[in-house]
């Protein structure tokens, strides 16, 4: 639990925390990913040809759920039109609908998954060692992991929290911060999540890709997801590809923008900004210089050795 010294996690937490999360096995969790949805993916049945998106939460999950759908469907944006990309994709530990009020009893996403068609794409947020144990082996199906550099993912959940009545909404940045900091902030730990796949990035299962590189230069990153996926395009395919996932592109196609959805139909006070501003560096809008340096610290510490580095401020 929590803190390792048997106190909760959820106790220590800002009281309203507990109106959208529970806690699991030593994590907070959004209610909308109860228990029995997350026991299910350990006991999901995992097929060759699946291919997992896997992130830690704000780190780039849509955008690539985009590329991939696009390279999937051989680049024909036609077969992404009339539904949500959210709707094509199961969110294996969530419920159907993404409701709080009734995830006691709604069905579950990986059931879905389960009555699907191969090959699947799947979703995942899930600190690895709750995945089902063939994908974290990496005995069977694919994975794409997506990291970012952790201060703009954590300015990134923020304002996601504040959005979504499923996530507590911090009452300013700097509680946010420390709540991340004493790792309660739902979904588990940052560091495990990116340490544990990079340790596995030249598993020939597994690419592992990174937010800032695909600000860089989209059209590599695409190319090196379509290979992954076994595909190869024409350059106006590519490109095709590159032009329907950019951030104004995916901002202004109701199919691609998560506004439209009705778990994001949030405290009615908050502007709904999912796709809010897709930058490397906005951390530097919130982090202190108190709270840059603490970080830096932690980061560095917990880091070490890893050969893994990311890019904070936009090349
Ligand atoms: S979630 O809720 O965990 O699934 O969020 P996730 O999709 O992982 O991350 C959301 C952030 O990704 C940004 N995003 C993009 N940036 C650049 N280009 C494109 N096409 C794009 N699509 C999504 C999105 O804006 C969120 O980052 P912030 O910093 O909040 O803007």
């Amino acid at each position: 639990m929590g803190d390792g010294n048997g106190v909760s996690l959820l106790s220590q937490a800002p009281a309203y925390a507990s109106e959208c999360s529970h806690e699991y096995d030593g994590v907070l969790m959004p209610k909308i990913m109860p228990a029995r949805c997350i026991e299910s993916v350990r006991n999901f049945k995992v097929r060759d040809d699946d291919l997992f998106l896997t992130t830690y939460p704000k780190s780039g999950t849509t955008w690539v759920q985009q590329i991939v759908l696009l390279i999937h469907h051989d680049g024909d944006k036609s077969k992404l039109e009339g539904k949500h990309i959210f709707k094509m994709v199961p969110f294996i530990e969530a419920v159907e609908g993404m409701n709080k009020d009734n995830a006691d009893t709604a069905r579950m996403q990986s059931e879905i998954a389960d009555e699907m068609p191969s090959p699947r794409i799947l979703k995942t947020q899930l600190p690895p060692r709750w995945l089902p144990p063939s994908v974290y082996d990496g005995s069977k199906g694919k994975v794409i992991y997506i990291a970012r550099n952790p201060k703009d993912m954590m300015v990134s959940y923020f304002h996601f929290c504040k959005m979504t009545v499923n996530l507590p909404t911090y009452e300013s940045w700097d509680v946010f911060f420390e709540e991340f900091m004493a790792d309660r902030v739902p979904r588990g730990s940052w560091f495990d999540s990116v340490l544990y796949w990079w340790k596995r990035k030249d598993d020939p299962l597994v690419l592992f890709i990174k937010f800032e590189d695909m600000k860089k230069d989209l059209k590599v990153a695409v190319k090196q997801i379509s290979e992954f996926m076994g595909k190869s395009f024409s350059n106006e395919t590519i490109e095709g590809i590159v032009e329907s996932s950019t951030f104004d592109a995916m901002k202004k196609n109701k199919n691609s923008n998560p506004d439209s959805l009705p778990q994001l139909q949030a405290n009615e006070s908050q502007k709904k900004t999912f796709l809010r501003k897709g930058v490397v560096g906005d951390w530097m809008n919130f982090f202190s210089d108190e709270q840059n340096a603490r970080f830096d610290a932690v980061y560095k510490e917990k880091m070490a050795g890893s050969g893994l580095d990311f890019v904070f401020l936009q090349e």
